[in-house]
Protein backbone atom coordinates (compact mmCIF):
# COMPACT_ATOMS: atom_id res chain seq x y z
CA UNK A 1 0.00 0.00 0.00
CA UNK A 2 1.41 3.83 -0.93
CA UNK A 3 0.74 7.03 1.08
CA UNK A 4 -2.47 7.25 -1.98
CA UNK A 5 -4.74 4.46 -0.41
CA UNK A 6 -4.78 7.30 2.38
CA UNK A 7 -5.90 9.24 -0.04
CA UNK A 8 -8.73 6.65 -2.16
CA UNK A 9 -9.94 6.15 1.54
CA UNK A 10 -11.81 9.58 2.18
CA UNK A 11 -10.86 10.75 5.54
CA UNK A 12 -12.72 14.19 5.29
CA UNK A 13 -15.30 13.07 7.50
CA UNK A 14 -13.61 12.09 10.03
CA UNK A 15 -13.89 13.36 13.84
CA UNK A 16 -12.95 12.70 17.30
CA UNK A 17 -15.09 11.65 20.03
CA UNK A 18 -16.04 14.85 22.30
CA UNK A 19 -16.83 12.97 25.27
CA UNK A 20 -14.26 10.15 24.97
CA UNK A 21 -11.60 12.70 25.12
CA UNK A 22 -13.59 14.51 28.10
CA UNK A 23 -13.55 11.05 29.84
CA UNK A 24 -9.34 10.44 29.43
CA UNK A 25 -8.64 14.24 30.42
CA UNK A 26 -11.28 13.57 33.75
CA UNK A 27 -9.67 10.10 34.52
CA UNK A 28 -6.12 12.37 34.28
CA UNK A 29 -7.51 15.07 36.19
CA UNK A 30 -8.00 12.93 39.38
CA UNK A 31 -4.87 12.37 40.12
CA UNK A 32 -3.13 15.02 42.02
CA UNK A 33 -6.72 16.32 42.03
CA UNK A 34 -7.48 19.70 43.66
CA UNK A 35 -10.27 19.13 45.67
CA UNK A 36 -12.93 21.16 45.05
CA UNK A 37 -11.74 22.04 41.23
CA UNK A 38 -11.60 20.36 37.99
CA UNK A 39 -7.68 21.05 38.05
CA UNK A 40 -4.46 18.46 39.54
CA UNK A 41 -1.03 18.97 41.08
CA UNK A 42 1.38 16.45 39.46
CA UNK A 43 4.87 17.96 39.86
CA UNK A 44 7.19 16.76 37.50
CA UNK A 45 8.45 13.47 38.82
CA UNK A 46 6.56 13.14 41.60
CA UNK A 47 3.99 10.15 42.66
CA UNK A 48 1.26 11.96 41.43
CA UNK A 49 3.38 12.47 37.74
CA UNK A 50 4.40 8.66 38.04
CA UNK A 51 0.70 7.79 38.51
CA UNK A 52 -0.51 9.91 35.45
CA UNK A 53 2.09 8.49 33.38
CA UNK A 54 0.60 5.05 34.30
CA UNK A 55 -2.52 6.20 33.81
CA UNK A 56 -1.90 7.46 29.91
CA UNK A 57 0.74 4.56 29.01
CA UNK A 58 -1.85 2.21 29.61
CA UNK A 59 -4.07 4.01 27.75
CA UNK A 60 -1.56 4.16 24.94
CA UNK A 61 -1.25 0.32 25.30
CA UNK A 62 -4.74 -0.56 24.90
CA UNK A 63 -4.62 1.57 21.40
CA UNK A 64 -2.21 -1.19 20.70
CA UNK A 65 0.44 1.27 20.21
CA UNK A 66 4.22 0.79 20.89
CA UNK A 67 5.54 2.66 24.08
CA UNK A 68 9.06 3.65 24.64
CA UNK A 69 10.61 5.22 27.15
CA UNK A 70 14.05 7.52 26.54
CA UNK A 71 16.88 7.89 29.47
CA UNK A 72 14.59 11.09 30.45
CA UNK A 73 11.75 9.66 30.72
CA UNK A 74 9.83 10.95 27.83
CA UNK A 75 7.69 8.39 26.54
CA UNK A 76 7.01 7.64 22.73
CA UNK A 77 3.54 5.71 21.58
CA UNK A 78 3.83 5.13 17.82
CA UNK A 79 0.89 4.05 15.74
CA UNK A 80 2.18 1.85 12.58
CA UNK A 81 2.02 3.63 9.40
CA UNK A 82 2.25 1.85 5.77
CA UNK A 83 6.07 2.49 6.08
CA UNK A 84 8.57 2.53 8.61
CA UNK A 85 9.50 5.58 8.37
CA UNK A 86 10.03 8.76 10.72
CA UNK A 87 6.86 9.35 12.30
CA UNK A 88 4.71 12.53 12.32
CA UNK A 89 4.72 13.45 15.99
CA UNK A 90 2.14 15.45 18.24
CA UNK A 91 2.02 15.45 22.24
CA UNK A 92 2.73 17.45 24.96
CA UNK A 93 2.97 17.28 28.77
CA UNK A 94 1.59 15.87 31.66
CA UNK A 95 3.18 17.04 34.25
CA UNK A 96 1.38 20.20 35.87
CA UNK A 97 2.75 23.19 38.21
CA UNK A 98 1.41 23.19 41.82
CA UNK A 99 -1.60 25.18 40.70
CA UNK A 100 -2.75 22.92 37.33
CA UNK A 101 -5.56 22.86 35.37
CA UNK A 102 -7.12 20.29 33.73
CA UNK A 103 -5.93 20.97 30.10
CA UNK A 104 -2.37 22.42 30.55
CA UNK A 105 -0.16 20.00 28.38
CA UNK A 106 -2.73 17.41 29.00
CA UNK A 107 -4.87 18.59 26.11
CA UNK A 108 -2.14 17.44 23.84
CA UNK A 109 -1.50 14.25 24.66
CA UNK A 110 -4.81 12.92 25.15
CA UNK A 111 -6.23 14.53 21.93
CA UNK A 112 -3.43 12.82 19.95
CA UNK A 113 -4.56 9.41 21.70
CA UNK A 114 -8.03 10.35 20.66
CA UNK A 115 -7.12 10.46 16.69
CA UNK A 116 -5.47 7.05 16.91
CA UNK A 117 -8.52 6.03 18.10
CA UNK A 118 -10.44 7.61 15.21
CA UNK A 119 -8.29 5.93 13.03
CA UNK A 120 -8.07 2.54 14.53
CA UNK A 121 -12.12 2.71 14.42
CA UNK A 122 -11.72 3.31 10.61
CA UNK A 123 -9.50 0.97 10.03
CA UNK A 124 -7.40 3.11 8.59
CA UNK A 125 -3.55 3.29 8.62
CA UNK A 126 -1.79 6.24 8.01
CA UNK A 127 1.18 6.20 5.40
CA UNK A 128 3.45 7.41 7.65
CA UNK A 129 3.54 6.15 11.83
CA UNK A 130 1.40 8.34 14.12
CA UNK A 131 3.49 9.00 17.63
CA UNK A 132 1.84 10.87 21.06
CA UNK A 133 4.92 12.23 23.22
CA UNK A 134 4.77 12.85 27.16
CA UNK A 135 7.76 15.00 27.24
CA UNK A 136 9.21 15.08 30.61
CA UNK A 137 9.20 18.25 33.12
CA UNK A 138 7.59 20.60 30.69
CA UNK A 139 6.61 22.93 33.32
CA UNK A 140 10.33 23.41 35.22
CA UNK A 141 9.02 24.15 37.80
CA UNK A 142 10.19 21.70 40.50
CA UNK A 143 13.14 21.03 37.94
CA UNK A 144 14.37 23.96 35.73
CA UNK A 145 14.80 24.99 33.11
CA UNK A 146 11.19 23.87 31.49
CA UNK A 147 10.56 21.97 28.95
CA UNK A 148 13.24 19.72 29.64
CA UNK A 149 12.60 16.15 28.35
CA UNK A 150 11.69 17.87 25.06
CA UNK A 151 15.16 19.57 25.28
CA UNK A 152 17.24 16.95 25.79
CA UNK A 153 15.10 14.61 23.14
CA UNK A 154 16.46 17.03 20.42
CA UNK A 155 20.14 17.37 21.86
CA UNK A 156 19.66 20.76 23.53
CA UNK A 157 21.04 19.71 26.88
CA UNK A 158 23.39 16.78 27.78
CA UNK A 159 21.54 13.62 29.76
CA UNK A 160 24.25 13.68 31.93
CA UNK A 161 23.75 17.63 32.58
CA UNK A 162 20.16 17.02 32.77
CA UNK A 163 20.50 13.87 35.56
CA UNK A 164 22.17 16.47 37.56
CA UNK A 165 19.63 18.69 37.78
CA UNK A 166 18.11 19.73 41.81
CA UNK A 167 14.90 20.25 42.40
CA UNK A 168 13.21 23.13 44.36
CA UNK A 169 13.40 20.48 46.82
CA UNK A 170 16.78 19.29 46.54
CA UNK A 171 16.03 16.13 45.09
CA UNK A 172 18.43 15.40 42.07
CA UNK A 173 16.26 14.47 38.79
CA UNK A 174 17.87 11.32 37.74
CA UNK A 175 16.66 10.01 41.08
CA UNK A 176 13.50 10.80 40.99
CA UNK A 177 13.70 9.52 37.47
CA UNK A 178 15.05 5.99 39.15
CA UNK A 179 12.32 6.38 41.53
CA UNK A 180 9.30 6.48 39.66
CA UNK A 181 10.38 3.73 37.33
CA UNK A 182 10.62 5.90 33.93
CA UNK A 183 14.63 5.74 33.41
CA UNK A 184 13.87 4.36 30.25
CA UNK A 185 16.11 2.45 27.78
CA UNK A 186 15.79 4.78 24.91
CA UNK A 187 18.78 6.88 24.18
CA UNK A 188 18.80 10.36 23.67
CA UNK A 189 18.99 13.18 21.87
CA UNK A 190 16.04 10.73 19.85
CA UNK A 191 15.51 10.79 16.36
CA UNK A 192 13.94 13.58 14.39
CA UNK A 193 10.46 13.52 13.64
CA UNK A 194 9.06 13.44 10.04
CA UNK A 195 7.06 16.78 11.15
CA UNK A 196 5.72 17.51 14.93
CA UNK A 197 2.39 19.44 15.70
CA UNK A 198 1.34 20.46 19.29
CA UNK A 199 -2.62 21.28 20.62
CA UNK A 200 -2.46 23.18 23.27
CA UNK A 201 -4.73 25.83 25.43
CA UNK A 202 -3.23 29.38 24.37
CA UNK A 203 -3.42 29.96 27.89
CA UNK A 204 -4.16 33.47 27.51
CA UNK A 205 -7.29 36.21 26.62
CA UNK A 206 -6.70 36.92 22.79
CA UNK A 207 -8.80 34.34 21.32
CA UNK A 208 -11.51 34.42 23.74
CA UNK A 209 -11.51 38.18 23.55
CA UNK A 210 -11.15 38.59 19.76
CA UNK A 211 -14.20 35.55 19.37
CA UNK A 212 -11.81 32.98 17.41
CA UNK A 213 -11.86 29.79 17.99
CA UNK A 214 -8.42 28.11 17.16
CA UNK A 215 -4.55 30.28 16.99
CA UNK A 216 -2.68 28.97 14.30
CA UNK A 217 0.97 29.54 16.22
CA UNK A 218 3.73 30.93 14.45
CA UNK A 219 5.78 30.60 17.16
CA UNK A 220 7.16 31.03 21.10
CA UNK A 221 8.30 34.24 22.75
CA UNK A 222 11.70 33.92 24.28
CA UNK A 223 12.03 33.16 28.03
CA UNK A 224 14.62 34.13 30.63
CA UNK A 225 14.57 32.37 34.16
CA UNK A 226 17.22 33.19 37.02
CA UNK A 227 17.43 32.80 40.47
CA UNK A 228 18.70 35.32 42.68
CA UNK A 229 20.05 34.73 46.32
CA UNK A 230 20.86 37.69 48.14
CA UNK A 231 22.84 37.84 51.22
CA UNK A 232 22.97 40.25 53.63
CA UNK A 233 23.08 40.64 57.98
CA UNK A 234 20.51 39.20 59.81
CA UNK A 235 19.15 41.27 62.74
CA UNK A 236 16.93 42.44 65.35
CA UNK A 237 13.54 43.84 63.93
CA UNK A 238 13.00 45.97 66.90
CA UNK A 239 16.60 47.65 67.59
CA UNK A 240 18.29 48.51 64.11
CA UNK A 241 18.35 51.18 63.23
CA UNK A 242 17.25 51.60 59.47
CA UNK A 243 20.20 53.06 58.14
CA UNK A 244 22.54 50.23 59.90
CA UNK A 245 20.65 47.68 58.23
CA UNK A 246 22.05 44.87 55.52
CA UNK A 247 18.21 44.17 54.73
CA UNK A 248 18.29 41.81 51.50
CA UNK A 249 14.41 41.47 51.90
CA UNK A 250 14.21 44.47 50.82
CA UNK A 251 16.39 43.89 48.14
CA UNK A 252 14.05 41.38 46.60
CA UNK A 253 11.03 43.09 47.55
CA UNK A 254 12.63 46.11 45.21
CA UNK A 255 13.58 43.64 42.07
CA UNK A 256 9.98 42.37 42.35
CA UNK A 257 8.30 45.67 42.11
CA UNK A 258 11.29 47.07 39.52
CA UNK A 259 10.88 44.34 37.50
CA UNK A 260 7.15 45.57 37.03
CA UNK A 261 7.54 48.08 36.50
CA UNK A 262 10.44 47.50 33.82
CA UNK A 263 7.77 45.18 31.71
CA UNK A 264 5.60 48.46 31.42
CA UNK A 265 8.39 50.39 30.08
CA UNK A 266 9.12 48.65 27.92
CA UNK A 267 5.34 47.55 26.75
CA UNK A 268 3.52 44.64 25.54
CA UNK A 269 4.45 41.98 24.82
CA UNK A 270 7.33 42.06 27.55
CA UNK A 271 6.21 40.26 30.66
CA UNK A 272 7.95 39.90 33.63
CA UNK A 273 6.95 37.67 37.06
CA UNK A 274 8.62 37.00 40.57
CA UNK A 275 6.86 33.78 41.18
CA UNK A 276 9.22 32.67 44.23
CA UNK A 277 10.57 34.60 46.89
CA UNK A 278 12.11 32.51 50.05
CA UNK A 279 13.55 34.53 52.81
CA UNK A 280 15.45 33.46 55.84
CA UNK A 281 15.44 32.55 58.83
CA UNK A 282 11.65 33.80 57.64
CA UNK A 283 10.90 35.13 60.78
CA UNK A 284 8.76 37.92 62.03
CA UNK A 285 10.63 39.76 64.37
CA UNK A 286 14.57 38.97 62.58
CA UNK A 287 16.09 41.15 59.71
CA UNK A 288 16.98 38.88 56.82
CA UNK A 289 19.68 37.15 56.58
CA UNK A 290 18.89 36.25 52.61
CA UNK A 291 16.41 36.44 50.24
CA UNK A 292 16.00 34.17 47.11
CA UNK A 293 13.40 35.18 43.86
CA UNK A 294 13.15 34.51 40.46
CA UNK A 295 12.45 36.46 37.91
CA UNK A 296 10.75 35.24 34.95
CA UNK A 297 11.03 38.01 31.61
CA UNK A 298 10.02 36.78 28.20
CA UNK A 299 9.48 38.88 24.40
CA UNK A 300 8.71 37.91 21.28
CA UNK A 301 11.82 40.24 20.29
CA UNK A 302 15.16 38.88 21.31
CA UNK A 303 16.75 42.48 21.33
CA UNK A 304 14.00 43.45 23.59
CA UNK A 305 14.84 40.78 26.06
CA UNK A 306 18.09 41.46 26.40
CA UNK A 307 17.79 44.84 27.12
CA UNK A 308 15.68 44.32 29.66
CA UNK A 309 17.95 41.96 31.26
CA UNK A 310 20.28 44.24 30.71
CA UNK A 311 18.46 46.82 33.02
CA UNK A 312 17.48 44.34 35.92
CA UNK A 313 21.38 43.19 36.29
CA UNK A 314 21.71 46.94 36.64
CA UNK A 315 19.17 47.86 39.42
CA UNK A 316 19.97 44.59 41.11
CA UNK A 317 23.85 45.67 41.23
CA UNK A 318 22.88 48.92 42.47
CA UNK A 319 20.21 48.29 44.86
CA UNK A 320 22.46 45.69 46.26
CA UNK A 321 25.46 47.83 46.72
CA UNK A 322 23.27 50.74 48.51
CA UNK A 323 21.97 48.42 50.78
CA UNK A 324 25.45 46.85 51.44
CA UNK A 325 24.50 43.15 50.34
CA UNK A 326 25.81 40.78 47.66
CA UNK A 327 24.11 38.52 45.35
CA UNK A 328 24.73 35.58 43.20
CA UNK A 329 22.44 35.03 39.72
CA UNK A 330 21.82 31.91 38.75
CA UNK A 331 20.52 31.41 35.10
CA UNK A 332 17.38 28.67 35.36
CA UNK A 333 16.28 28.87 31.58
CA UNK A 334 17.07 30.94 28.60
CA UNK A 335 15.32 30.46 25.29
CA UNK A 336 15.38 32.84 22.63
CA UNK A 337 12.28 33.05 20.39
CA UNK A 338 10.98 30.49 18.30
CA UNK A 339 9.13 30.62 14.80
CA UNK A 340 7.71 27.67 13.81
CA UNK A 341 7.25 26.11 9.99
CA UNK A 342 5.54 28.83 7.55
CA UNK A 343 3.95 25.35 5.69
CA UNK A 344 3.13 23.72 8.95
CA UNK A 345 1.64 27.23 9.94
CA UNK A 346 -0.51 27.73 6.81
CA UNK A 347 -1.72 23.88 6.76
CA UNK A 348 -2.92 24.20 10.40
CA UNK A 349 -4.60 27.83 9.56
CA UNK A 350 -6.01 26.43 6.32
CA UNK A 351 -7.36 23.18 8.07
CA UNK A 352 -9.33 24.84 11.07
CA UNK A 353 -10.88 27.50 8.09
CA UNK A 354 -11.78 24.06 5.85
CA UNK A 355 -13.59 22.41 9.35
CA UNK A 356 -15.65 25.87 9.45
CA UNK A 357 -13.42 27.35 12.41
CA UNK A 358 -12.64 30.92 13.01
CA UNK A 359 -8.67 31.19 13.02
CA UNK A 360 -5.77 33.79 13.62
CA UNK A 361 -1.89 33.31 13.46
CA UNK A 362 -0.30 34.50 16.84
CA UNK A 363 2.39 33.77 18.68
CA UNK A 364 2.34 31.68 22.37
CA UNK A 365 2.87 33.76 25.34
CA UNK A 366 3.85 30.23 27.21
CA UNK A 367 6.67 28.00 26.09
CA UNK A 368 5.91 24.62 24.85
CA UNK A 369 7.81 20.97 23.93
CA UNK A 370 7.33 22.06 20.10
CA UNK A 371 9.71 25.09 20.43
CA UNK A 372 11.99 22.55 21.21
CA UNK A 373 11.06 20.34 18.01
CA UNK A 374 10.81 23.44 16.13
CA UNK A 375 14.61 22.97 16.30
CA UNK A 376 14.90 19.67 14.36
CA UNK A 377 11.91 18.91 12.07
CA UNK A 378 9.10 21.26 10.63
CA UNK A 379 6.62 22.08 13.62
CA UNK A 380 3.56 24.02 14.35
CA UNK A 381 0.95 24.60 16.66
CA UNK A 382 -2.65 24.38 17.28
CA UNK A 383 -4.47 26.57 20.22
CA UNK A 384 -8.02 26.56 21.44
CA UNK A 385 -9.01 29.21 23.67
CA UNK A 386 -8.86 29.49 27.28
CA UNK A 387 -11.64 30.58 29.60
CA UNK A 388 -10.69 34.66 30.97
CA UNK A 389 -7.60 33.33 29.73
CA UNK A 390 -6.72 31.83 33.25
CA UNK A 391 -3.96 28.74 33.28
CA UNK A 392 -1.73 27.81 35.87
CA UNK A 393 -5.08 27.56 38.03
CA UNK A 394 -7.09 25.25 38.91
CA UNK A 395 -10.77 27.14 37.28
CA UNK A 396 -8.36 27.08 33.60
CA UNK A 397 -11.32 25.80 31.10
CA UNK A 398 -11.66 25.33 27.82
CA UNK A 399 -15.21 24.72 26.42
CA UNK A 400 -16.10 21.40 25.04
CA UNK A 401 -16.90 22.58 21.52
CA UNK A 402 -13.40 24.15 21.60
CA UNK A 403 -11.77 21.37 22.42
CA UNK A 404 -13.49 19.30 19.82
CA UNK A 405 -12.58 22.04 17.70
CA UNK A 406 -8.98 21.59 18.20
CA UNK A 407 -8.46 17.99 18.57
CA UNK A 408 -10.58 18.17 14.61
CA UNK A 409 -7.77 20.11 13.43
CA UNK A 410 -5.03 18.45 14.73
CA UNK A 411 -6.47 14.84 13.53
CA UNK A 412 -6.54 16.76 9.98
CA UNK A 413 -3.81 18.67 9.98
CA UNK A 414 -1.58 15.03 11.32
CA UNK A 415 -3.36 12.87 8.87
CA UNK A 416 -2.28 15.66 6.14
CA UNK A 417 1.32 15.56 7.35
CA UNK A 418 1.20 12.27 7.50
CA UNK A 419 0.08 11.56 3.78
CA UNK A 420 3.32 11.73 2.11
O1 LIG B 1 6.63 28.42 31.69
C1 LIG B 1 5.96 28.12 30.71
O2 LIG B 1 5.73 28.92 29.84
C2 LIG B 1 5.40 26.73 30.56
O3 LIG B 1 4.20 26.65 31.26
N1 LIG B 1 6.33 25.74 31.00
MN1 LIG C 1 1.75 23.51 28.88
MN1 LIG D 1 2.07 25.16 31.97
Amino acid sequence: MTGTDLFTTDTSGLAIDIGRLQQRLADLAAIGAIEGTEGSARLALTDEDKEGRDLVVGMMTDLDMTVTVDAIGNVIATMAGQIDGPPVMCGSHIDTVRTGGRYDGNLGVLAGLEVVEVLRSAGITPYRPIAVGIFTDEEGARFAPDMLGSLVYVGGMALEEALDITAIDGARLGDELDRIGYNGPMPVPGPAPHAFVELHIEQGPVLEVEGITIGAVDGVQGISWQEVTVSGQSNHAGTTPMNLRKDPGYVAAACASFIRELAIDLGHPQVSTCGRMQFAPNLVNVVPASATFTVDLRNTDEAALQEAEQRFAEFLASTAAAEGCTYEVEELARFEPVVFDPKVVDLVADTAAALGHSVRRMPSGAGHDAQMFARVCPTAMVFTNSKDGLSHNPLEYTAPDDLEAGANVMLHVLLALAAD
